[in-house]
């Protein structure tokens, strides 16, 4: 029990995390009527700052419209039909419109953050940013609590169930005993160099490229700003990446023609992001419910991360809304299973991604040519493009 003299509120759901996941789900209870408030431990700007996914699956549109934070990225967002894959110094276009009549959707994941952040300003459902101490408490019994510090306070907030919506690194997952949960988990040796930079796009869809020397993609956030990564092993430093060196080895991954038109600039942003393939199991606690990457992490191959928390979200959704509006708690009772159907799937097509198109130290000459004939087959396989296709524009909800 909270000490006395700790200011206390109540609500229904207790998010914890103002991440797309977070915010989506505040957004889809708060048009349904549902009380929550969102805790986050940092600020909007800093939340605002993290430059992460930009390929946005149909379900994951049609999610955002629903939540009523659409508008702009029906007007700004590109639709791309299909992607490209370099190898052998080529480039082979997947033309998922022509194989399954479905697309994809550049928009940046902090464009996604900064409209369900101006909906939530405007619907007056309370977030609470820069919480420090977070903690959560009595999720295996009737009556949940979050308790955080704000400007030096303490304060409770008691609610019927506890969304954990706070990443990988959150506290949700991590106080649940270990006993009670199961992980599988993949690291790879090696992860993504990022650059932003306000330059044309080399083409007009994503390029995926394959070459000896690592993996490359050329990605975009506008029709004027690109995203380019380069594979990189995983004990390097952004810091050791002028930006003229990140474009020589970009260039050098990419086939002649591609290489060529590129157009290079001065970096807005640089990162390295690890490559991690991890589930947990189950995704429910008691009244605890993990979504987004507190309970999964995919390498971002398959541009799955975002789209999977969307989809673990409509899920959790759907389950409160069936237990608040109609007093029927078996949705919640399946909230688990359903997602972690959609979870190893979309974890199973990312893995298979990274591991057609990266380099992996230590692979002999067998391992190198099995990869090789795997991406001839592909492009010369309507069956298998059709594959990639169904899997990269999302598996039903
Ligand atoms: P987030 O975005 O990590 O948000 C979690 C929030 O919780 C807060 N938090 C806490 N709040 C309160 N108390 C605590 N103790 C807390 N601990 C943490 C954090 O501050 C944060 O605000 O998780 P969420 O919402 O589940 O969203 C997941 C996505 O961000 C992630 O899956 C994607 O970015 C992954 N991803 C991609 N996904 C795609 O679908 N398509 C892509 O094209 C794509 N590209 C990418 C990616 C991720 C990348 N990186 C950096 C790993 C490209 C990259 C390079
Ligand atoms: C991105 O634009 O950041 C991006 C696109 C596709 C991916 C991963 C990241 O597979």
């Amino acid at each position: 029990m909270a000490p006395n003299g700790i200011p206390r509120a109540s609500t229904r759901v207790a998010i914890v995390g103002a991440g797309p996941a977070g915010l989506l789900l505040g957004q889809l209870l708060t048009v349904a009527g549902i009380d929550n408030v969102i805790i986050e431990q940092r600020s909007p700007a800093y939340v605002l700052g993290r430059i992460r996914a930009g390929i946005l699956e149909c379900g994951t549109v049609e999610a955002l419209a629903r939540a009523g934070v659409a508008a702009r990225l029906h007007e700004e967002g590109l639709v791309h039909h299909g992607i490209e894959l370099s190898f052998d110094g080529a480039r082979h276009r997947i033309d998922f419109h022509a194989l399954i009549g479905r697309d994809v959707t550049v928009y940046g994941q902090t464009e996604v953050t900064r409209d369900l952040m101006a909906a939530r300003a405007a619907s007056g459902m309370p977030s609470v940013y820069e919480a420090a101490g977070v903690s959560l408490h009595d999720f295996d019994g009737a009556r949940p609590q979050v308790r955080y510090r704000k400007d030096g306070a303490w304060h409770v907030l008691d609610c019927d169930v506890i969304a954990g919506c706070d990443g990988f690194h959150g506290v949700s997952r991590a106080s649940v005993p270990g006993a009670a949960r199961r992980i599988f988990e993949r690291e790879y040796p090696f992860g993504w160099l990022g650059v932003l930079s306000e330059t044309p796009p080399v083409a007009d869809e994503l390029v995926y490229a394959s070459h000896p020397q690592g993996f490359a993609l050329c990605s975009m956030r506008s029709k004027t700003r690109s995203r380019y990564y380069v594979q990189v092993p995983s004990t390097e430093q952004a810091a050791n990446w002028s930006d003229a060196r990140f474009w020589d080895t970009l260039r050098s991954r990419l086939d002649p023609a591609t290489a060529q038109a590129l157009v290079t600039g001065p970096s807005i942003e640089k990162s390295i992001a690890p490559l991690r393939s991890f589930v947990c199991e189950p995704m429910r606690f008691g009244r605890l419910f993990l979504a987004g990457d507190a309970a999964h992490i995919v390498p971002p191959t398959g541009a799955k991360g975002l789209n999977l928390a969307a989809s673990d979200v409509v899920t959790l959704a759907d389950a409160l809304i069936a237990r608040y509006a109609h007093g029927d708690a078996h949705e919640l009772d399946l909230y688990s299973e359903r997602c972690l159907r959609r979870v190893w799937k979309a974890e199973r097509f990312s893995w298979w991604m990274t591991s057609l198109l990266h380099s992996f130290p230590g692979a002999d000459d067998f391992a190198r040519r099995i990869q090789r004939a795997e991406l001839d087959y592909l492009v010369s396989s309507k069956a298998a493009c059709r594959s990639l296709a169904e899997n990269y524009v999302g598996l039903p909800h």
